[in-house]
């Protein structure tokens, strides 16, 4: 009997597959390569399928006889471990970014005689199509809820983009860049209370208060799938703090982040220039277990914010913080800095990697933005947010518009700066 092989992320079957494994089987006896959730994640997006659900649909399939891993976009690993007499494949990737995979798998292959056969592509079904169709259905509390720990068991950097309303929700949401035939986009929303505070014209000291905050969160669970992240600022007084936990659970918010100060919270890339005070490690790690005590769901992540390098308390410090908020059951650890040099973050992140007892670990590079998110997965982050990016380009943008407007007393100069009125009308489906 020859050994046949094929790959397929089977997150959407449709005929074209069926028709692929048809063929396989015509040569000899097939076994499929699933690529993983890391795999998919890393070139695509997040799986809709995970990968056990997707190997018993393949398993089950007339004609498989077994189903295998395939850890890599690259088949030459599995190739090399099976000796494949045959790999097919739908000719469709003759042309286009698989084609230096299709190479690969041909040199591969006449190592040990082996073939690849290639199937005419089935026409008529479009992924694409069928990935935008799932989209539009949505999603729903519990699903988007979840996502944020399956993101960050299957992904080496969670990347994250502020939105602080329903557009920006959107950029969020469907913003991709192709590139290296990888999909880039951003994989959850972070509410930032600066920017939602800025965008209503007040300024962050905890004064939105959370009845408004929920106004803004709706706006954007309204019109996204992706998981959110809230800034919780100080998280309030714990006896207050137990209810917003439940409330953001209700509506499928992932995870809350507060962060160690008490009194009049200001905004932490003030530094020392203002007065702040840090909450001291008791008060703020009871918080974080009252809010873990009363969540219902084993989705909901609290994440407790270390103001210390912010503070200017010192490494020791934030390392104390770190291990008594973990043990009081923080389900992750953002540390945050406002030097222009990530030197402190890499420092902090290299003692905390010694650490018996650690949880993933947030960093906002917006002052140290020189650093990359390769270097930062390289430390140990885990979760990089970018906080404040879209609100921060919006405002020089909009400022100038109106400024042109008021200097020539007509709007036809700034047309050359903005969309186009057809492109504003059509923007958002559903208005025609
Ligand atoms: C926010 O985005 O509101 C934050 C991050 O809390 S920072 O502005 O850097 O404090
Ligand atoms: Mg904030």
């Amino acid at each position: 009997m020859k050994k046949v092989y094929l790959a397929m992320s089977a997150d959407i079957i449709h005929h074209g597959h069926i028709n692929v494994i048809k063929e396989a089987c015509k040569l000899g006896e097939v076994t499929v390569g699933i690529l993983t959730d890391e795999v998919i994640a890393g070139y695509k997006r997040f799986p809709l399928l995970s990968f056990a659900e997707r190997k018993e649909i393949i398993s089950n399939i007339k004609g498989v006889a077994r189903v295998v891993p395939q850890e890599t976009l690259d088949y030459v690993p599995n190739l090399e471990k099976y000796k494949p007499d045959y790999v097919v494949h739908g000719d469709d990737w003759r042309t286009g970014e698989q084609k230096v995979i299709r190479q690969r798998v041909i040199e591969a292959l006449q190592r040990w005689g082996g073939r690849l056969v290639e199937v005419p592509y089935t026409e008529g079904v479009s992924i694409s199509q069928l990935d935008e169709a799932m989209h539009k259905i949505g999603t729903t509390p519990s699903a988007r809820m979840r996502r944020l720990r399956q993101l960050l068991q299957i992904k080496p950097l969670v990347r994250v983009l502020e939105a602080h309303n329903g557009l920006t929700g959107l950029i969020a949401e469907k913003t991709k860049v192709r590139q290296n035939g990888r999909t880039k986009e951003f994989d959850a929303i972070w509410l930032s209370s600066l920017c939602d505070s800025t965008a209503k014209g007040k300024p962050d000291i905890e004064l939105v208060d959370l009845t408004s905050r929920l106004n803004t969160i709706n706006e954007i669970l309204e019109v996204t799938t992706k998981p959110i992240i809230l800034d919780g600022d100080t998280g309030g007084q714990e006896e207050h703090f137990v209810f917003t936990v439940r409330t953001l659970e209700r509506l499928g918010v992932s995870a809350v982040i507060i962060e160690d100060k008490i009194g009049l919270k200001k905004n932490s890339l003030f530094g020392t220039e203002v007065k702040q005070t840090q909450d001291s490690i008791e008060n703020f790690a009871h918080k974080i277990s009252a809010g873990k005590q009363a969540q219902v769901t084993e989705s909901f992540m609290i994440i407790a914010r270390i103001e210390s390098l912010i503070l200017k308390a010192g490494l020791d410090d934030a390392l104390a913080r770190a291990r008594a908020y973990i043990a009081a059951g923080a389900d992750a650890i953002m540390i945050h800095s406002k030097e222009k040099d990530p030197a402190e973050i890499f420092a902090f992140c290299e003692a905390y990697g010694k650490l018996e007892q650690r949880v993933p670990l947030v960093a906002v590079p917006t002052s140290y933005n020189q650093v990359t998110e390769s270097e930062l997965a390289a430390a140990g982050i885990n979760v990089v947010i970018y906080a404040n990016h879209l609100l921060r380009s919006a405002y020089p943008a909009m400022q100038k518009t109106a400024r042109m407007i008021l200097e020539h007393e007509r709007s036809l100069e700034c047309d050359q700066h903005l969309m186009s009125i057809k492109e504003i009308l059509t923007l958002i489906p559903g208005g025609m």
